[in-house]
């Protein structure tokens, strides 16, 4: 069995997965050299929540205008040489209940628009697609539930230099140097517009998966098992990297996403499963791991 075993994972460590699914597409949800604001939303969760800042973002504004020209009232209207003979009330009701009741009217208007996207983020549906991701010190492991096999993603560029062999690996698995410190040598396909709910948990100490373009991040704790969902709504490539901090090596285990057609994703899953599912889900990780 051991030998069948090792035949089998030296037969598809000789054969690379169909990379069909993942050619020419085009790389989306990436940072931006001095960007200030989000990567395109490829989400309804990401658009609700990038709409959601700029509300606050709105509000927050015109709070800090407010209160700085008050402030600048107050020192210039009530100092002591243009108001010399200060009042000595130490109460005013109507004011009082105004500054109590205004904030509360904003945070209910805030809480209003936030609460049903906080619900729709955290409020699982049913998953077209089941995938469990697990965080180890420093790399990703992904299983696809529905058909039983697993791999694991390590970032291109073990060394963490950027060196000339680094940029030949990135180029010949469809990135380019830019993508360094982003791009893993193997991703998580889904096809566009299917619902992806995904397990997250920790193996070792605490991770946190995320896809900024898709609005999901979730963190992965050891001995529990949260959940994220999104649906794709924009063929492309994302990247993401793990948000909390879980030791040396936090900055070098990134996350791809590869969101492809469904006809793509059904022949790189017809691969997978030729490559992994016959496989003991360790092997099948070597494997993964030694493209
Ligand atoms: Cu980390």
């Amino acid at each position: 069995m051991r030998y069948i075993s090792t035949l089998l994972a030296a037969m598809a460590a000789s054969t690379a997965l169909p990379a069909l699914a993942q050619d020419k597409l085009e790389i989306v949800g990436k940072p931006t050299q001095g960007g200030m604001g989000f990567q395109p939303a490829a989400t309804e969760l990401a658009s609700d929540l990038f709409w959601l800042d700029g509300l606050v973002l709105i509000i927050i504004s015109i709070i800090t205008i407010f209160v700085t020209a008050l402030l600048i009232y107050a020192i210039f209207r009530f100092n002591r040489k243009s108001n010399p003979n200060p009042a000595k009330f130490t109460h005013n009701s109507p004011i009082e209940v105004a500054w109590t009741i205004v904030p509360i009217v904003i945070l209910v208007f805030i809480g209003a628009y936030s609460l049903p996207v906080l619900f729709k983020q955290q409020e699982i549906p049913e998953g077209d697609i089941n995938i469990k991701v697990t965080g180890y010190q420093w790399y990703w492991g992904y299983e696809y539930t529905d058909h039983e096999f697993g791999f694991e993603s390590f970032m291109i560029g073990e060394g963490k230099v950027l060196n000339d062999e680094v940029i030949a690996e990135l180029e010949e698995a469809g990135y380019s140097r830019d993508e360094f410190k982003l791009a893993t040598d193997t991703a998580v396909v889904v096809p566009i517009g299917k619902t992806v709910v995904m397990q997250v948990t920790g193996a070792d100490v605490i991770h946190s998966w995320t896809i900024p373009a898709f609005g999901v991040k979730q963190d992965a704790v050891p001995g529990r098992l949260a959940q994220l969902w999104f649906k794709a709504e924009r063929e492309g490539v994302y990247f993401g990297q793990c948000s909390e901090l879980c030791g040396k090596d936090h900055a070098y285990m990134p996350i791809t996403v590869k969101v492809v057609s469904q006809e793509a994703y059904d022949e790189w899953l017809q691969g997978a499963i030729e490559e992994y599912a016959s496989l003991p889900v360790q092997d099948a990780y070597k494997v993964a791991s030694a493209q």
